[in-house]
């Protein structure tokens, strides 16, 4: 190598984005071709830089039990080297900012939408009265605000998130970064306290070589976006050192809009504790473990006793039902986490409470509802359902109409990430979406039974808001029935193609709630559904 150009990759390397966690470093020279198409790829980011924790919001209260705050939805330019800028969209200018409170604790944020379009702040995982719920409908238009308030209540523990959710405009906000995490402490931790803790939040992003994040495309509308760059805490393959022995507890959130993450450590076995609502009843260990977009996971690891050793943990490909060209990472491992023991001394193992917490079964169901997922093309009838099951029947027989009122239901002006969207509508019950439309109604405190059937050949990651709830039984296609093992609170579940489950679910909060696939893409071409709860 060039004296020169030595000096000149080592002003370049490893440049650390302001106020965050984002290391970005660019190939000498690069950026000086850029070219609005090319992408940035995962290589153009330094790896194996120390883990960081999650940017803090900061609690303006003085009173006790309660968090007050301020989230400014914004564009913010992110130094990436000389001359080359990230231009995100942020709360706060920060890269997914922490919120952390306790069950009982009140919230209360005050939205300020700094961005050029409407938008709202949903709560991921967090039961809330539906007015507090950012669904579409409550959007808050450019230069507006308003407050978000509600109440933790018991029970409510566990690692959330929060994103926008307005109607049309998801896609795009979360695409170019919107998105946080809330993690709400409980009134009694029941883990030791030599068990160390990381939130690791799991994003990806596609810049192109102006630092721009990239419009969709027609591939990213039929399969969920999958960006080029992986981010675990806004860092590319972060190093985690360790004393031999530690035991982590791991809490993942994947906020990708539709990577699919399956998870293993090298050389280690995953425990499970908890999932999208909590701690479950005892450990479960695992080979490796599926966290599809929008749910949340609690693992603990003992990690080895061996000193001076390094452990991947990776995301393993998973097939998914890709529709048209397959992107090579696809079928690639990508690291996430680079864990490294110590040469000190070997911590010993820790003892865990049995049971863990305590998870009631909900009981008979007062309600059996029917819940299809298809894709289809929407010049056909729906017999045309993309690779669908042409004897499947549709759901539906039970669904009511109802509204909004009127002024709901405008959309964005149309811009370059929905210029593209292919002719493929994804529906729940033979419809799409619409801001008007009910397709169930309940009643507050009866237990729900939904039969969820997936009768695409592409996997669906179903989300419910307003609630948790249990999965019962599941039945994969050309199989029976079987009986969940054991009992878990979830509010988003993986369905793979043609795979049926039955979900129990208890909706506690009058209100119309929403219920979707959770790959962002599909939610906004019509894989959404409301249920009017009263
Ligand atoms: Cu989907």
């Amino acid at each position: 190598m060039k004296r020169r150009e030595f000096l000149r990759y080592t002003t370049l390397g490893g440049i650390a984005l302001s106020g965050s966690g984002l290391l970005v470093h660019a190939l000498a020279g690069r950026h000086t071709q850029a070219s609005p198409t090319a992408l940035l790829d995962n290589a153009s980011i330094p790896a194996g830089q120390p883990l960081q924790p999650l940017p803090r919001i900061a609690n303006l209260s003085d009173q006790v039990g309660r968090f007050q705050s301020v989230l400014t939805p914004a564009a913010h330019a992110l130094p990436v080297s000389d001359g080359l800028e990230a231009k995100l969209w942020l709360y706060n200018g920060k890269v997914l900012p922490l919120i952390e409170v306790r069950e009982g604790d009140e919230l209360d944020i005050t939205l300020i939408n700094e961005l050029e379009q409407e938008t709202t702040l949903h709560w991921h995982g967090v039961p809330v009265p539906q007015s507090q719920d950012g669904a579409p409908w409550e959007a808050v238009l450019p230069g507006e605000s308003r407050h978000y308030r509600y109440v933790f209540h018991r029970g409510s523990a566990g690692l959330h998130w929060f994103h926008p959710h307005p109607h049309e405009g998801t896609a795009r906000q979360v695409a170019h970064g919107l998105a946080g995490a809330l993690l709400v402490r409980p009134r009694l931790g029941v883990l030791p306290a030599e068990v160390e803790e990381h939130l690791l939040v799991v994003s990806d992003l596609r810049l192109n070589m102006n630092g721009e994040v990239a419009p969709h495309t027609s591939e990213d509308w039929m399969n969920g976006r999958e960006g080029e760059l992986l981010l675990v805490n806004g860092q590319r393959e972060p190093r985690l050192d360790v004393a031999p022995g530690t035991t982590l507890r791991l809490r993942l959130v994947n906020a990708c809009a539709g990577r699919y993450l399956r998870l293993r450590l090298e050389d280690h076995e995953l425990t499970l504790i908890g999932t999208d609502g909590g701690l479950i009843e005892r450990p479960q260990p695992l080979e490796e473990l599926l966290l599809t977009p929008g749910e949340r996971v609690d693992l603990l690891v003992r990690i080895s006793e061996k000193s001076e050793r390094s452990f991947e943990l990776a995301s393993h490909p998973y097939t998914r039902g890709w529709m048209g060209a397959k992107p090579a990472h696809l079928d690639e491992i990508a690291s996430l986490l680079s864990i490294h023991t110590l040469n000190t001394g070997v911590y010993p193992a820790v003892a865990l409470p049995d049971p863990l917490s305590h998870i009631e079964p909900l009981g008979e169901p007062v309600v059996r509802r029917q819940v299809e997922l298809t894709e289809v093309m929407p010049d056909h009838d729906n017999h045309g359902a993309v690779n669908g099951d042409p004897h499947a029947g549709h759901g539906g027989s039970d669904s009511h109409h109802g509204t909004h009122g009127p002024g709901h239901g405008a959309s964005h002006a149309s811009d370059d990430d929905r210029a593209v969207r292919p002719k493929v509508d994804f529906l729940i019950n033979g419809r799409a979406f619409a801001m008007n439309d009910v397709l169930f109604e309940g009643q507050v405190g009866e237990v729900e039974e939904w039969e969820v059937f997936n009768n695409s050949h592409m996997d669906h990651p179903f989300h419910v808001h307003g609630t948790h709830f249990q999965v019962i039984a599941t039945r994969d296609a050309d199989r029976e029935w079987r009986d969940a093992p054991w009992l878990a609170w979830k509010d988003t579940v993986n369905l793979a193609p043609y795979q049926r489950l039955r979900l129990r679910m208890v909706f506690l909060k009058p209100g119309d709630w929403l219920f979707h696939c959770h790959i962002i893409e599909h939610e906004e071409l019509g894989m959404m559904a409301t249920i009017r709860v009263s």
